[in-house]
């Protein structure tokens, strides 16, 4: 079973085998902890995603697909990156969000990572409420089938942590 662990801090301090990335389909980069791993992950992360954009992803990735890259100067071995659904009122995405857990665990799980930290993806710029953010990725992960050991939830601020634990109680 794969153990779930909550930090309250920056995803790009973490020491992990993979750090998920809450990236758009350009893969070339955006704000929030985005603009972190690419600015603290250096430019190694940047040309292999467009390595990736080049090669078969020339479209961009699609919403809910996940797909690796170096880690760069993190200390991780690698970056994989994910892209979450905007969130919508009338329409239900909630697959799609799940479906960005998922994909980023089987992508890691495949390369051989243990450990994964994951930040709370679509929760910000994309709009998702936090409460329910927070649901779908610990019921996802905790239904995964997945080699990966340990999952750590890296929560920005309080109310993220504070919403994560409240899923784990
Ligand atoms: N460590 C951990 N969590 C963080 C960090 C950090 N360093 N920085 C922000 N968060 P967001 P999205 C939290 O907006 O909603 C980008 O421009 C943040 O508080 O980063 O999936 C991409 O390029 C929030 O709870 O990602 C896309 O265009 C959560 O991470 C778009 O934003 C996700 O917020 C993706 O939007």
């Amino acid at each position: 079973m794969t153990a779930i662990e909550l930090v309250q801090g920056d995803i790009t301090r973490e020491s992990v085998d993979a750090i998920v990335n809450a990236a758009n389909s350009s893969l070339l980069g955006g704000g929030g902890v985005d603009g972190a791993i690419h600015r603290r992950g250096g430019p190694a992360i940047l040309e292999d995603c467009r390595r990736l954009r080049a090669a078969h992803l020339g479209k961009g990735l699609p919403t809910g697909r996940a797909v690796a890259t170096t880690a760069g100067e993190l200390d991780a071995r690698w970056v994989v990156h994910t892209v979450g659904p905007v969130f919508s009122a009338t329409e239900d995405r909630s697959g799609i969000l799940a479906s960005c857990y998922r994909e980023s665990l089987r992508v890691a799980g495949e390369l051989g990572a243990r450990t994964v930290a994951f930040p709370a993806i679509s929760t910000g710029v994309y709009g998702w409420p936090m409460d329910d953010g927070a649901r779908i990725a610990v019921e996802t992960v905790r239904a995964a089938d997945t080699t990966v050991e340990e999952v750590r939830f890296v929560l920005f601020d309080e109310r993220a942590y504070e919403a994560f634990a409240a899923q784990l109680r």
